[in-house]
């Protein structure tokens, strides 16, 4: 049978290899075997495989994009449109057949799994058919092929990842009070110091103030709601023993900004010469910053340099994606690269010893760089939208199942960088979680060793207070048992019900699909929607 299959490709194909029971026919520019796995070089790269798989490892580009193995009927294309560059990478957003940024894998019938991985950045994976196809947008790339139990696949990549992008020192990891979960953009001067007063007592080491204290996206100074300025929250926080955090942009502007209207030039563009869209949120329409530029370069750093003299020390750098989109550049650099070089400005004005959290991060060309990276998307207090994961065929919005699916394959990174996978709730107040699903949250993070929350103390009940502590203070063993089942201290968990995607829209729900779609694209109604949110956010203030 692969005999036969070998003759039939040979052909086609610079060489044929034998993986155990697997023939492979392979084109690369150049092909080298090693003890434990094949190394290809080239721009472009497939490998034909005797026969379709079972299943495919998708990987998305950025923190928010879906990570997953899947079937291998094609996806819908996510909806609403508008939100691709925020959350896919905008490239491939119509791209339905499996595929992912840098690597794929695929999965035959016994459970084992061949994996394609670039040992470099601006590189794509996609099943077509029978071929698995590795391409790169820049100049050629190194690649990994290799074969073998799931979970070790990913070891193999992991390993050489640290070769090609290095590795920084792990600091330990923080456990984390963030504002945004509880209060949203609604936060203040007087509820934070509410937060904080109720907090101590509890063992955190960061206290992390997120979006809502900015004049403007774009426009990094402390807006009316926090009077006594920065450096005096930092202060604030600083003085009950913990190190204060603190949520930026850096790499995106709102239209509206002083710093977009400023500095036009700045930004990036497409072959047109209009500006390129980093997405629609907070009702604004979003553009990237153009990290080549010498003189938003300089910005950058001076930005970091400032939130490090206000006196934080835990930086939050969110939807950093919009550094790698695609566009016209002041320097000519593949988007990934420009991306990286953008990431060492900040991380080299923030210092060494500033811990540094990447969010909405392309994942491969943040490594190396940043101490943590958010490796799925946000956690909220809903386990699924209907909307969104059924008639929107997104699984990118906020929501515990999409948070827990995608952190769960990506666990392979953690011997690289610390693995955030968002906040965990402990209180069950204005929280549709069920208790089962607010303890799969707590596990994941015990999984990852990254522990966070927003609760507000003054929600929590006594008992929920102190299950917060114990799940701070924990020291439980934790082993990985299998692909999605681990033994934390002597309790077994099981975390497969999360994987399975949602069965798509059809029949009315399709129609209903449709429409939710477009009008998830208009901007008009998302700044209704916008409002709607920020007044709902003010009633509630009231009760806090
Ligand atoms: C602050 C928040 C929090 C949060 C971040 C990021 O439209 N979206 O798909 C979308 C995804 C994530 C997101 C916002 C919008 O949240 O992950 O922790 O800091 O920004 O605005």
């Amino acid at each position: 049978m692969s005999n036969r299959f070998a003759a039939s490709i040979i052909g086609d194909m610079d060489k044929i290899i034998e993986l155990d029971n697997l023939t492979l026919g392979i084109s690369a520019d150049e092909i080298r075997e090693t003890r434990d796995d094949v190394r290809l070089n080239g721009s472009r790269v497939t490998i034909k495989l005797p026969r379709p798989p079972q299943r495919y490892f998708r990987h998305g580009w950025q923190s928010w994009s879906l990570a997953a193995w899947t079937d291998l009927t094609p996806l819908p294309i996510q909806k609403p449109r508008i939100l691709h560059p925020l959350q896919t990478d905008p490239l491939y957003a119509n791209e339905t057949r499996p595929h992912g940024s840098w690597l794929g894998a695929v999965e035959f019938e016994d459970g084992r799994a061949l994996l394609l991985g670039a040992l470099g950045m601006d590189a794509h994976v996609r099943l077509n058919g029978t071929d698995l196809e590795g391409w790169s947008e820049a100049e050629s790339v190194e690649w990994l092929m290799v074969y073998g139990e799931k979970e070790s696949v990913f070891t193999d990549y992991v390993d050489l990842l640290a070769q090609t992008f290095g590795q920084i020192e792990k600091k330990p990891a923080p456990r984390v009070w963030c504002s945004w979960y509880s209060l949203y953009t609604a936060i203040d001067e007087t509820l934070l110091n509410k937060a904080f007063e109720g907090l101590d007592g509890l063992p955190f080491d960061v206290l992390q103030v997120d979006d809502g204290w900015q004049m403007e996206i774009g426009d990094w100074e402390a807006n009316a709601k926090f009077p006594s300025g920065m450096r005096a929250l930092a202060e604030r926080i600083r003085s009950t023993g913990r190190k204060a955090g603190l949520w930026l942009a850096p790499l995106i502007a709102a239209e509206s900004s002083r710093l977009f209207q400023e500095h036009r030039g700045w930004f990036l563009k497409d072959a047109r010469g209009r500006f390129v869209s980093a997405g629609f949120n907070w009702g604004r329409q979003l553009y990237a910053l153009d990290t080549t530029h010498p003189a938003a370069r300089e910005w950058l750093a001076a930005l970091m340099q400032q939130a490090r003299a206000w006196g934080f020390d835990y930086l939050k750098l969110d939807f950093l994606y919009a550094g790698a989109l695609p566009g016209k550049r002041y320097e000519n650099l593949p988007r990934e690269a420009a991306y990286r070089s953008g990431m060492k400005v900040m991380r080299e004005a923030m210092g060494e010893e500033a811990f540094f959290l990447a969010c909405g991060a392309p994942i491969l060309p943040s490594l190396g760089l940043c101490d943590a990276l958010r490796i799925g998307p946000d956690a909220a207090r809903e386990w699924e939208s209907r909307r969104d994961a059924i008639l929107l065929g997104n699984f990118s919005t906020p929501g515990a199942k999409n948070a827990v699916r995608t952190t769960l394959h990506r666990l392979w990174l953690s011997p690289l960088v610390h693995t955030d996978p968002d906040v965990a709730y402990f209180a069950s107040k204005g929280n549709s979680l069920t208790s089962e699903q607010r303890k799969l949250l707590q596990d994941l993070a015990l999984i990852c060793n990254f522990r966070a929350t927003s609760d507000l103390p003054q929600w929590l009940t006594a008992n929920e207070r102190k299950s917060l502590r114990a799940f701070l203070e924990s020291k439980v063993k934790i082993r990985q048992t299998g692909l999605y089942t681990f033994q934390i201290g002597k309790r077994n968990v099981d975390l497969s019900s999360v994987v399975p995607l949602p069965e798509r829209a059809h029949g009315f729900d399709a129609a209903q699909s449709a429409l939710i779609g477009w009008l998830g694209s208009r901007k008009w109604a998302l700044k209704l929607l916008d409002r709607m949110e920020k007044s709902r956010l003010e009633k509630m203030k009231k009760d806090w």
